[in-house]
């Protein structure tokens, strides 16, 4: 087992991973850039390295710098987390040749899953159900209209390359086809220095179903239950559960065999997702591989009881899978509430900023995974996710109800956060009969809130004019305030609602 660990990352993912390496009774090492000297993560590793401005091209992306400390601090291994280099097959490489354990996938499992024409390639050999479509580069608009014409349309193309809805054009006319091909094309080249495009049939309003498989060195390969990842903004997850409320038992065990005939024509090890489209029928198509662990993770942890971080760490060690496919058992529902620094008033641009005071949730049912506390200065420099707040329950009403109860006790001051989304979202009529699919967000977001009327219309205006006199000056945006007796404490989001109605009712 190793002794010392790296954590190549920072924020939540960083403070999640320390936690696991604490458990095993490993040393862990934390880097940090200049705006990160007071974060969590450094906060709580047992050692920890500056490794250079808030780029993170000079910081948390630079080989170098990573390798270095890990040679300094005599690390034996190296944990990246998500995003940054947990899928830079280079890095796993560079690694490898620092004689520095990566934990995770090969780089070739990573190339492999990198390349979405490779992986349809390999995913073909492999029998495992794709979207119709071709599994390489278009060479002609011809030949596109050609494939269009066959497979029918609307069709989407994609760049071989890309991934997460980079490089991605849905097309749905003949007449689009060609310009939207060279579009495509002269995109990816630019994004991604590879112009392959390849196309597929769009699946109209699917939903994203991921599946979650683990893999050990010694051929052992099982899967942990799926995720419902269909409530996204702009290809940003916001909210994840599992169970997906449209999978049953047998689906659940044909979509984890094909994700787990996914892993193994990938030669995969260690934890990674294979994600999937379903469409209005419930039939999945496969559509790319993750080779990391994914910010969600928590919600598969909740119902299967298990630690992937202490799962991935073990197996990187070269120990076998500790259980079989029978033994997994899936209990209970989870839910998981990414919470952001945007302001959900102001188009969800990040709202940084210094955390003036912090009411943080816990009880039943109650899981967060947190990489701010107060006092702490959120840099514009990064992701703005914050922390992830998730629920469990024994069923999905319970674990819906212990997150509404949490979100009413979360308030974060100072700065803005979307935590009145997610309000809206698990109050949803759709939300809660689990009608869900990748469009469901965007047309939630298009609703308005529903106008105070009458006597809730009088309250409004005189709360929001208290707030108006009361609140502190405006660069300090967001404030506790009890509204109509109920003591709801409000995050900045809702008081810049409340200050801008107070505006609007002094202008009447
Ligand atoms: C699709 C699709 C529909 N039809 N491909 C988006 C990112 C990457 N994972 C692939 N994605 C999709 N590929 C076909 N043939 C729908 C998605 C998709 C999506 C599309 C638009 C808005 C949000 C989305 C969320 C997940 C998947």
């Amino acid at each position: 087992m190793f002794k010392k660990i790296l954590i190549a990352n920072r924020g939540e993912i960083a403070v999640r991973v320390i936690r696991a390496c604490r458990e095993l009774g490993i040393t862990s090492v934390a880097v940090f850039s200049d705006v990160d000297r007071a974060s969590l993560h450094v906060r709580k590793a047992d050692e920890a390295y500056h490794i250079g401005p808030p780029a993170a091209a000079e910081s948390y992306l630079n080989f170098s710098k990573i390798l270095g400390v890990a040679q300094l601090s005599g690390a034996d291994a190296i944990h990246p987390g998500y995003g940054f280099l947990a899928e830079n097959a280079k890095f796993a490489e560079a690694c490898a040749e620092a004689g520095v354990k990566f934990i995770g996938p090969t780089s070739a499992s990573m190339e492999m899953m990198g390349s979405k024409t490779r992986a349809r390639q390999e995913m073909e050999k492999a029998g495992v159900p794709l979207v119709p479509g071709t599994a390489r580069g278009l060479e002609s608009a011809e030949q596109a209209e050609e494939v269009a014409a066959r497979i029918g349309y609307p069709v989407m193309l994609k760049a071989a390359a890309g991934g997460g809805g980079k490089g991605m054009r849905l097309v749905h006319t003949r007449e689009q086809l060609k310009s939207a091909l060279e579009g495509a094309q002269s995109e990816a080249l630019r994004s991604f220095g590879d112009g392959e495009v390849y196309i597929e049939k769009a699946i109209v309003n699917p939903r994203h179903i991921e599946m979650q498989v683990l893999a050990d060195e010694h051929g052992n390969t099982v899967y942990l239950g799926e995720r419902e990842c269909s409530i996204q903004r702009r290809h940003q997850k916001v909210l994840e559960e599992s169970p997906s409320p449209i999978v049953g038992p047998d689906m659940r065990r044909r979509m984890g065999e094909v994700a787990v005939r996914v892993a193994k024509a990938a030669k995969y090890t260690n934890a990674g997702t294979v994600e999937f489209l379903v469409d209005q029928e419930k039939s999945f198509y496969f559509l790319e591989m993750n080779t990391r662990l994914q910010v969600e993770h928590p919600v598969t942890e909740l119902i299967t009881g298990l630690d992937l971080v202490h799962l991935q760490i073990r197996i990187a060690s070269g120990e076998k899978l500790p259980f079989t496919q029978e033994e997994v058992r899936i209990r209970g529902h989870a839910i998981e509430c990414r919470i952001y620094a945007e302001d959900p008033d102001n188009n969800y641009f990040p709202s940084p900023g210094t955390i003036t005071l912090l009411l943080a949730p816990s009880g039943p049912g109650i899981r967060r995974d947190s990489g701010m506390y107060e006092g702490w200065t959120v840099p514009v420099d990064y992701d703005p996710l914050l922390a992830k707040l998730i629920g469990y329950g024994t069923d999905r009403s319970q674990a819906i109800s212990r997150l509404v109860r949490a979100l009413n006790e979360y308030f974060v001051g100072g700065i803005k956060t979307n935590i009145s989304l997610f309000r809206r979202i698990l109050g949803d009529a759709d939300f809660l009969a689990g009608r869900l699919d990748t469009g469901y967000l965007d047309r939630l977001l298009k609703t308005k809130l529903p106008e105070a009327k009458g006597e809730d219309a009088e309250v409004a205006a005189i709360a929001a004019g208290l707030f108006a006199v009361l609140e502190p000056a405006p660069a300090v945006a967001g404030g506790g305030c009890s509204v109509n007796g109920a003591s709801g404490a409000m995050n900045g989001s809702a008081a810049s609602g409340w200050r801008k109605a107070a505006r609007t009712e002094a202008l009447r």
